[in-house]
């Protein structure tokens, strides 16, 4: 595929994208959602790839879905677009490998439902979060209503979405929206070493860590502990997992 919003690159195991489209603010279009759908197709079946980062181009991460493709819509339209848009989120939720928000600007309405799709977010000081919607006279569509409160608690996602205010970055790490906040220059480089440090774990643990959290959550307590302990009864079919145990009692680095 021709890409014309992403820009993809892969090097040490680590895919990284880049939202480019700086002149409307990488704002969320329907080409977006063709794209990085084209993107997952391609990822999911590979091996050697063991980590995602996504961030935007210039000023912002995603300052929101595309208002001027969305004034347009009528319902039927405005119905597939919001299909579309969280059938991508959700499968990006449920890919394999640890996927990371660079959260390098604005991450507004649809672009703070894209980095709460991820599973870390780790912001640069100049980022700004929020769920502005309201002022358009709309509610979230990529659920920000259930990954908000799930993420930051019932108040917080009350509070954001019912007033529309933008936060900074220090107040998105204070209610544990964003994971680490880094100066602009250095959050490519932070963002790097995290995904690196998770990368470079050559067991099934970081997967398979990720399966059962994700999973975990939709279940009850009972059900969801059981989930792990099976999991946890799988891993000692894993040469890796048995490699990291023998490496540990040896005093040397698993050789993964
Ligand atoms: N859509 C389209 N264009 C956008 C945009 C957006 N969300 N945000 C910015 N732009 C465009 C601006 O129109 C402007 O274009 P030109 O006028 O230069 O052609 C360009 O980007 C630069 O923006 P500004 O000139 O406004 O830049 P400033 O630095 O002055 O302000 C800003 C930055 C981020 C504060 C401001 O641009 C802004 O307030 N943007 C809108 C933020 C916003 O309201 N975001 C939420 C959008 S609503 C759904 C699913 C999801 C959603 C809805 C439904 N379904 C499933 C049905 C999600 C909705 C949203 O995300």
């Amino acid at each position: 595929m021709d890409y014309q919003i992403l820009k993809i690159q892969i090097a040490d195991r680590i895919a990284t994208v880049t939202i480019s489209r700086p002149a409307a603010l990488n704002a969320l279009n329907t080409n977006f959602f063709k794209e990085l759908n084209h993107f997952l197709d391609d990822l999911e079946p590979r091996d050697d790839v063991k980590a995602l980062v996504i961030t935007g181009e210039g000023k912002a991460f995603v300052a929101g879905a595309d208002i001027a493709e969305m004034v347009h819509m009528n319902a039927e339209e405005g119905y597939a677009f919001s299909t579309f848009g969280q059938r991508t989120f959700d499968r990006l939720e449920q890919l394999a490998i640890p996927v990371i928000a660079a959260v390098n600007g604005y991450a507004l309405g649809g672009g703070c439902e894209l980095a709460m799709a991820c599973d870390f977010r780790i912001a640069s000081k100049l980022a700004k979060f929020g769920q502005p919607e309201m002022n358009l006279g709309m509610i979230p569509g990529y659920a920000a209503t259930q990954r908000l409160s799930r993420i930051t608690g019932l108040g917080n996602a009350l509070y954001l979405i019912l007033t529309a205010d933008t936060i900074s970055a220090d107040d998105a790490l204070r209610i544990g929206l964003v994971q680490k906040v880094t100066e602009p220059e250095q959050l490519m480089e932070e963002v790097m070493k995290l995904a690196a440090k998770m990368a470079g774990n050559g067991s099934q643990a970081v997967p398979r860590s990720k399966r059962i959290i994700r999973n975990g959550i939709a279940m009850d307590f009972k059900e969801a502990s059981e989930l792990e302990a099976v999991e946890f009864g799988k891993q000692f079919s894993d040469e890796a997992t048995k490699e990291g145990m023998k490496a540990f009692l040896e005093k040397r680095k698993p050789a993964w």
